[in-house]
């Protein structure tokens, strides 16, 4: 494999690293290097590194600092930033450096880095596009720090036992963490329970029982300049450890909400649910982050101003979706209580500060809390939504008099059902910029979620379509891609990604269309070998590798990739001898533990693998692998190894996607609806460079009030009906053979909700278009070609510049 670094660094000497890491494994980890094993070898890598990061980091915070420019405060409940080690490295240009000092003191830098565990402390898109923006925030020199929450278990550890997931705690901070500097002297009380006393206007927020925050600090460093910033986790000082025994699959949260008082807020991050379920430990952990940032806000604020008046001057909040809203109301307290502000100056303030991004239309997966529960917990802070709801009621009556449905409609308080926080609804009304993440989803968010605010309030809501970092998503996850595209076009796409443009001056050299397609398949080889070893199952590396990997639910449809094998399969069987295109099926994911359909899907596919993978008939032409305990590390082995990208959720469902870049912009063609940015995607390769299939949003909501008949799909199509009804005999389960029968049901009696059977001819079609070009390897390539091309939009950088011009009005500091 090329090293993902190709050119020395002339600062450094191998010899002064391979003194560091001997000095840091002896007198910072006191371990003999005789007998160190591979994780102290490892850690002391990652002090070494670290080491050279603190210089830039320091001069850095100096410089905004000494600067005093405004700066962007980026508050999510995830980070899921993946391995650190490579991407320093490449950050700072020292992999190769690092990677000839260790070979001296007789280490191989790959193998330490596969060491590094794999934080997981995100559930999927959003956590992960949040890192992405770290990273575009420091390679674009703007000032800005994440504030998230140290987990100390991260999104669990999957395991597929029988074809069944089975969940147990992922525990990452197992050897340390050499990243973080706890910060002993960066700490703050956060008050949970209590009562409020009123003393004249005055009110005091009493008898609280209280947590400590303590701070732990990342360095985020840019791409290729000395700016870094920070990500700084809230850690919950915890008494005891938790019942590692009772964190089995049915006992998960009885394990965490067991001891459910105030210590363990920061102990598990909560898996994204198929319903939005409003647990009382999340919200305290919601709080628990807010409260703590907003207070290091204000206490640096202070330090440097001496003053509030300038506040808004200086900084902006972003809230990554609903998750960190309590931060309005803390903001709002702190200071109306404790700084004397008059209740206007500070909801002025607020507003000012505020932006927020909705990441999903999904009425059942927004957030909202029982009032009670609110009261109960945060008292003080219901006072200030009720009033902020009040004055914002009252502005709207003076417009509307007397529309009593618009006022109910919009009121953050949802009266109908048992008196519940719309937490959208209160992000919205106290941020001055609210953004989808899509063309599509921002129009729709404003057409359906949002449409009585957007009237209210049109200048307020805009568009910033996602992106992805090319830094890890390309030059590290793809070093072979990254080596072709280095000779033909130079380095710097990795910070102007719109310059891949110039690919295309080279696609009529078939020279170069070979490189191409032979980086795809070291890339493939790469992980047919991971395959083989981890699942001792042997794949072909010439077969067409199709991948959908993704978090389970039912709207992303994962069941109709199912449903298409299944064909597939019955094809090949009425007749094997034809000349049928190999392909391999991927999936990788993880369902929510309570989410028992989507755990439901993951054990059919692994069921539909059995039978598909031992059937002599079918030999190599089709093989279905689930590929377990999806992840950030196991996503840069997959992607870059993929051809065909699944994409296929319903019109209208999926806000962005973000993985669907990913696979683009390393040459897999995607397969996919017009949903989320796929429709962006579209735009900029061309449709002759990607598979679009099935309804649009249009016709999937005129089906939807037309009284959709998914029956009619089953009666009509012959495919189709045998698929169904092989799922529902048992077919996949012959030891069990109703244990589909539920799936089936749902699908052909029970509403079919995700519209599966309406999009399956048009999908299985496009299929058959998808084989048709595969047989030739020259034209597939050229698409993938294209696709790769045309990805520079789809940068985080480009996103992160928009988002400094257009919401938080922040510029580059000056190092
Ligand atoms: C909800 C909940 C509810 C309870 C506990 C944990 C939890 C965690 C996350 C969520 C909301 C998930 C929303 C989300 O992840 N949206 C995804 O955002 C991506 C980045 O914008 C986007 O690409 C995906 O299409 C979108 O599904």
């Amino acid at each position: 494999m090329n090293a993902p670094f190709s050119y020395a660094s002339p600062t450094l000497s191998v010899d002064a690293l391979k003194h560091s890491i001997a000095y840091k494994l002896m007198f910072t980890l006191g371990k003999d290097p005789a007998i160190a094993n591979k994780h102290e070898w490892l850690n002391a890598t990652l002090l070494a590194v670290r080491d050279r990061m603190v210089e830039r980091w320091l001069r850095s915070n100096r410089a905004q600092l000494s600067q005093d420019v405004r700066q962007v405060y980026y508050l999510s409940m995830e980070f899921l930033v993946g391995r650190t080690l490579s991407n320093a490295l490449l950050a700072m240009g020292m992999y190769n450096d690092t990677q000839a000092a260790l070979e001296e003191m007789g280490f191989d830098l790959e193998d330490l880095i596969e060491e590094e565990s794999d934080p997981g402390l995100g559930n999927g898109g959003l956590g992960r596009l949040a890192a992405c923006f770290l990273d575009s925030l420091a390679t674009l020199g703007l000032p800005g720090r994440g504030y998230g929450i140290r987990y100390e278990y991260g999104m669990f550890k999957q395991n597929i036992v029988e074809g069944r997931q089975a969940e147990s705690p992922d525990y990452w901070l197992e050897y340390g963490n050499p990243w973080e500097f706890q910060r002993f002297n960066t700490r703050y009380k956060v008050r949970f329970g209590g009562r409020i006393q009123h003393e004249g206007s005055r009110a005091r927020w009493v008898e609280t029982e209280e947590v400590l925050a303590t701070a732990y600090d990342q360095i985020i460093p840019g791409y290729d300049t000395d700016t870094t910033n920070t990500l700084r986790l809230w850690g919950a000082q915890a008494s005891n450890e938790i019942n590692l025994g009772k964190f089995n699959q049915g006992d998960y949260f009885a394990a965490v909400e067991d001891k459910n008082h105030s210590e363990n807020v920061s102990r598990v991050l909560y898996p994204n649910d198929s319903t939005y379920s409003g647990r009382e430990l999340r919200l305290r952990q919601e709080y628990f982050l807010v409260s703590a940032t907003v207070q290091d806000i204000l206490h640096r604020h202070w330090t440097m101003h001496q003053t509030f008046d300038n506040l808004a001057d200086k900084i902006a909040l972003h809230l990554n979706d609903t998750h960190p809203v309590l931060a309005i109301p803390e903001l709002m307290r702190l200071l109306i209580d404790e700084n004397k502000f008059s209740w206007d100056d500070a909801f002025d303030v607020t507003c000012q500060v505020f932006s927020y991004t909705n990441h999903t239309l999904m009425q059942e997966a927004l957030e909202t809390w029982p009032v009670d529960m609110i009261g109960k917990i945060l008292p003080r802070h219901l006072q200030i939504i009720f009033d902020i709801n009040d004055y914002f009621l009252k502005t709207v009556q003076e417009q509307y008099p007397d529309d009593w449905e618009l006022l109910a409609r919009i009121s953050i308080i949802d009266e109908n059902n048992g008196r519940r926080i719309r937490m959208a609804w209160l992000a919205v009304v106290a941020s001055h910029m609210v953004n989808g993440v899509s063309e599509l989803h921002s129009n729709l968010m404003v057409q359906s979620l949002f449409a009585d605010f957007a009237k209210l309030f049109p200048g307020r809501f805009c568009n910033k379509t996602n992106g992805i970092t090319p830094r890890r998503w390309l030059a590290l996850a793809n070093p072979p891609l990254s080596a072709v595209l280095d000779e033909t076009i130079g380095r710097t796409w990795r910070t102007e990604l719109s310059q891949l443009d110039e690919l295309k001056q080279h696609i009529d050299f078939p020279n170069f269309i070979e490189l191409i397609a032979h980086a795809k398949l070291q890339n493939k080889k790469r992980l047919a070998e991971f395959v083989s070893q981890k699942l001792d199952i042997v794949i072909d590396p010439q077969a067409m590798f199709d991948v959908q990997i993704k978090r389970i639910h039912e709207y992303k449809r994962q069941l109709l990739n199912v449903l298409h094998i299944i064909t597939r399969y019955n094809r090949i069987k009425a007749e094997p001898d034809a000349d049928w295109v190999p392909r391999v099926s991927i999936f990788a994911g993880k369902a929510a533990s309570a989410y028992q359909t989507a755990k439901h899907i993951i054990h059919l596919i692994n069921d539909v693998a059995q039978v598909i993978n031992n059937d002599p008939q079918v030999k190599s032409k089709l093989k279905v692998v689930f590929i377990p305990n999806y992840s950030v590390s196991l996503a840069q082995i997959i992607i870059p190894a993929a051809d065909l990208s699944e994409q296929i959720s319903l019109a209208g469902t999926e806000a962005s996607g973000t993985s669907n870049m990913k696979f683009a912009l390393n040459g897999a063609l995607t397969i996919g609806t017009l949903d989320g940015a796929n429709v962006e995607m579209l735009d900029h390769v061309g449709a002759e460079n990607i598979f679009i299939f099935g309804n649009t949003t249009p016709q999937v909501e005129a089906l939807r009030s037309n009284g959709y008949n998914s029956h009619l799909y089953y009666e009509q199509d012959a495919e189709l009906h045998q698929v169904l009804t092989q799922i529902a005999t048992g077919v996949f389960s012959p030891q069990e053979p109703g244990r589909y029968r539920n799936i089936f049901d749902s699908l052909v009696n029970l509403g079919d909700h995700y519209q599966l059977l309406a999009d399956y001819r048009s999908y299985v079609d496009t299929q058959d278009k998808v084989d048709k070009l595969y047989r030739n390897p020259d034209t597939w390539t050229r698409c993938a070609l294209h696709n790769i091309a045309n990805m520079g939009y789809f940068s985080s950088d480009r996103t992160i510049k928009e988002y400094a011009d257009e919401i938080w009005a922040i510029k580059p500091i000056q190092l």
